[in-house]
C-alpha cells in the first residue's frame, strides 16, 4: 500500500507500508527505494496513547467535552489556534475551519522559511521550487546554506556529477567533498551576494538582454551594490578570495542551480538576503532557463486550489506569540516550548495562559507544560495529502490502518462544529479530490503538480525587481562571543526521535570532549557538554535544532518582512560549568 511520509522535510517521500513496516518506494523516480533514519524509526517512536486533563488521564471522549467546556466558557475571550507543520499533510488544516468561526486568532508567518521567503516574494512574485529534474539540467550547483546531507538527502543522486560550491560555516559533509567551500563568516551571505554582483559586474558577465526585458530597477540596483566596497565586504565575509574568484569563474555562462536553506534565513534581515541572492542570479539572466534558478524552500502549494486558506481572523506573528495573552491556546502538531525562539519567554507565556492545551503524537516539553493533551492518530490511520517544498510531486496519503487510539484533525473539527452548532465539513474525499482536480498530471501511480509543465520564470512578461535598498541595522556582528549556528539534526525532525544533546566547538578553544559547559546569552542560559569538530570555525559554536533549552539562547525578534523567527540573531558565551 502507497502512501507519502508526513514529516515536515523537503523530500516528501513516497512510501509502501506492508500493514507492518514503512518502507521506501522503488518505483518512485526522486524516493528510489530510500527512507531516512527518521521515518525508518517512525513506529518505534513512543506515541500520547491516552488524553490528559491536569495530569490525570482521561478518555478522549471525556477530552473533547473539556475542549467544548473550556471553549464555551471562553467564548468572549482571547482564543489562539497555534497550528505547526509536525505532520505536513494539507488536511491538518482543517481544524482552522472551526477555530476561524469561533473566532480565534491565527498566527501569521512561521518558524522555519517565512522571512526568506518574503524577500522571494518582492524581487520574483511567487516562490517556484527547483525540482529535481531542473537541477538535473545544471552543470554547477551551489548549495548555500543548506545540508543537503542530513535534510534533502535524497537530493544527493541528482546533484553528485556536478560541479559543487558550497557556502556554508561549516565544513558539513557536501563541504568537504565540494570543488569549492566558502566557509563563510556566519550572518555574512547578504555582503556575499553583493560581492559576486560587483565582481560579476566588473567581469561583464550580466545579461543585458534579459535585464532589458524582464527587470526594473537595475540601474538603482547597480549604484546599490557598488556602494559596498570589495575590501569592506572581503572583510565581513572573510572567504578565500581566490576561491571565491574560483566559483564565479565556475558560475559564469554555464547553467547553475542554488539552492539555498534555511542556514541563511535564521537572520533578521533574511528577506534581503535572499532578494540580494536573486538579484546576483537575476543579473545573470539564470531564471526561466535550462539548468538555472534559485530554489529555497517556501510555497509547496503554487497553482492548487486550497480549503482552508482564506480566513478573516486576526493574526499574531508566530514566532513572537505571547500566550500569555490569551485565555486558551490550542497547540496543534507543534512543540513551541522547545521549538520557539527563546524558550523562557514561552515557558512564562504558557504559564500564564488559563488553558493550554497540545494535541499531538508525541510527549514533549510543550505537552509537559499543558492542561489538557489529546492525542492524535498517526498518518497512516488518516486520509490526507501532501506537497513538497522541493519537487513537483504531491502525495496522497490514503487511510491504511484503524485509530489505535487518539482523535484525528478531521474528527476533533467535526465534533466542535456540532457541538457549537456551526455548519459541517465537507468529506475527507471530497476536500482532497478537489485539490488533485485544480492543477495536477496523473502518470502510474503518481500525481504531480501541472505549474512545473513549463520552466518556471520563462514567461514572456515575467518581471524582475531587483534590490536597490537595505534596512538591516544588525549589530550583531560587532558584538561580543560566538556565533550560535543551531541547523538541523540528521536524527531528529526538529524535536521529534533523538536529539545530540551537545554543544560542538572548535578544538582551539580548549575545552575537553564530553566537559559541561554554560552557554549564555541575553535571553537565557544552558548547560551542555561539549564535542570538539573541527568542522566549525572558531567563532562560532553548533548546537542542533530539538536540543532540550537550546531555545532559551534565542531572540524572539522578528525578521524585517515575512514575520520570520531569528534563531541566530545572536552571540553566546562559553564558561567551564
Ligand atoms: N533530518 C532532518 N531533516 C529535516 C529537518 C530535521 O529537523 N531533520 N527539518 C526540516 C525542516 S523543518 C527544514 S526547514 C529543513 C531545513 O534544512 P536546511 O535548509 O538544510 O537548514 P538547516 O539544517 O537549518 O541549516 C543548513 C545549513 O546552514 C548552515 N548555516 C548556518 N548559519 C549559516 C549562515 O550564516 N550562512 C550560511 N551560508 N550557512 C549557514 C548550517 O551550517 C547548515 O549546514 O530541513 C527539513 N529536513
Ligand atoms: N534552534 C532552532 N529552533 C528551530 C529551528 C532551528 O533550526 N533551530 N527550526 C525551526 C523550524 S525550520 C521549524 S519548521 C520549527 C519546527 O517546530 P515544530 O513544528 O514545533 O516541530 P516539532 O518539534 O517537530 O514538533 C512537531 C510536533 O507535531 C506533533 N505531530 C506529529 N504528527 C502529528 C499529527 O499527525 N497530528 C498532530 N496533531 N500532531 C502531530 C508531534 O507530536 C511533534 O511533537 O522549529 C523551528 N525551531
Ligand atoms: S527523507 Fe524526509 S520525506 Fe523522506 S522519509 Fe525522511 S523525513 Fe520523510
Ligand atoms: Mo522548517
Amino acid at each position: 500500500m502507497r502512501t507519502t511520509c508526513p514529516l515536515d522535510c523537503y523530500d516528501a517521500c513516497s512510501v509502501i507500508f506492508d500493514g507492518k513496516k514503512l518502507k521506501g518506494d522503488k518505483e518512485h523516480s526522486y524516493t528510489n527505494g530510500h527512507l531516512c533514519p527518521n521515518l525508518n524509526h517512525y513506529l518505534n517512536e513512543p506515541r500520547i496513547q491516552k488524553a490528559r486533563f491536569n495530569g490525570k488521564e482521561i478518555t478522549n471522549e471525556e477530552a473533547l467535552n473539556i475542549l467544548y467546556e473550556k471553549l464555551k466558557d471562553s467564548h468572549d475571550k482571547k482564543t489562539l489556534l497555534f497550528k505547526s507543520s509536525g505532520n505536513f499533510g494539507y488536511m491538518q488544516n482543517i481544524t482552522k475551519e472551526f477555530f476561524s468561526k469561533f473566532g480565534s486568532t491565527f498566527t501569521s508567518g512561521n518558524l522555519c522559511d517565512s522571512g526568506g521567503e518574503a524577500g522571494i516574494i518582492e524581487g520574483r512574485g511567487k516562490n517556484y521550487s527547483l525540482t529535481p529534474s531542473l537541477i538535473k539540467k545544471s552543470k554547477v550547483v551551489v548549495v548555500w546554506g543548506r545540508n543537503i546531507d542530513s535534510t534533502n538527502s535524497h537530493l544527493l543522486e541528482i546533484i553528485k556529477d556536478k560541479i559543487l560550491i558550497v557556502i556554508d560555516p561549516v565544513k558539513t559533509p557536501l563541504g568537504k567533498k565540494a570543488d569549492i567551500h566558502l566557509q563563510i563568516k556566519p550572518r555574512s551571505d547578504f555582503d556575499l551576494a553583493i560581492l559576486f554582483c560587483r565582481f560579476a559586474y566588473m567581469e561583464q558577465m550580466e545579461d543585458e538582454e534579459w535585464i532589458a526585458k524582464h527587470g526594473s530597477d537595475f540601474d538603482y540596483f547597480l549604484n546599490f551594490f557598488r556602494s559596498y566596497t570589495i575590501n569592506q565586504l572581503l572583510d565581513s565575509t572573510q572567504i578565500v578570495i581566490e576561491d571565491f574568484l574560483t566559483a564565479l569563474m565556475l558560475i559564469k555562462d554555464t547553467p547553475t542551480s542554488f539552492l539555498v536553506g534555511n542556514g541563511v534565513s535564521k537572520y533578521t534581515n533574511a528577506n534581503e538576503t535572499l532578494r540580494a541572492i536573486d538579484s546576483f542570479v537575476a543579473m545573470l539572466g539564470y531564471f526561466g532557463k535550462e539548468g538555472c534558478g534559485v530554489g529555497f524552500l517556501g510555497n509547496s502549494t503554487l497553482g492548487y486550489e486550497l480549503p482552508f486558506s482564506n480566513y478573516n481572523v486576526k493574526t499574531t506573528p508566530m514566532a513572537t506569540v505571547d500566550f500569555g495573552e490569551f485565555d486558551l491556546v490550542f497547540i496543534q502538531g507543534a512543540n513551541p516550548a522547545n521549538q520557539m525562539p527563546n524558550t523562557n519567554r514561552v515557558f512564562d507565556g504558557l504559564k500564564k495562559s488559563k488553558f493550554v492545551v497540545y494535541y499531538g503524537l508525541f510527549e514533549n516539553q510543550t505537552s509537559a507544560l499543558a492542561d489538557l493533551v489529546i492525542p492524535s492518530v498517526n498518518f497512516l490511520a488518516k486520509q490526507d495529502i501532501r506537497f513538497s517544498y522541493s519537487h513537483e510531486f504531491v502525495g496522497l496519503m490514503p487511510k491504511l490502518k484503524e485509530e489505535e487510539f487518539g482523535v484525528s484533525e478531521y474528527n476533533l473539527t467535526k465534533y466542535l462544529l456540532a457541538r457549537f452548532d456551526y455548519p459541517q465539513l465537507e468529506s475527507k474525499a471530497k476536500y482532497i479530490e478537489k485539490i488533485v482536480e485544480s492543477n495536477s498530471n496523473f502518470e502510474n501511480h503518481y500525481i504531480t503538480s501541472k505549474s512545473y509543465d513549463s520552466l518556471p520564470y520563462s514567461e514572456d512578461d515575467f518581471h524582475f525587481e531587483f534590490i536597490d535598498d537595505s534596512e538591516d541595522e544588525s549589530e550583531l556582528k560587532d558584538e561580543d562571543g560566538f556565533y550560535l549556528i543551531t541547523p538541523k539534526y540528521k536524527y531528529s525532525l526538529n524535536s521529534q526521535f533523538k536529539t545530540d544533546n551537545y554543544v560542538h566547538i572548535h578544538p582551539s578553544l580548549g575545552y575537553k570532549d564530553d566537559e559541561e559547559v554554560t552557554i549564555t546569552t541575553k535571553y537565557g542560559k544552558l548547560n551542555i557538554k561539549v564535542k570538539n569538530s573541527d568542522d566549525l570555525r572558531e567563532d562560532s559554536i553548533r548546537i542542533y535544532s530539538g536540543v532540550d533549552g537550546v531555545n532559551k539562547l534565542t531572540p524572539s525578534f522578528l525578521s524585517l518582512e515575512g514575520d520570520g523567527a531569528c534563531f541566530q540573531e545572536v552571540k553566546v558565551k562559553i564558561e567551564r560549568a
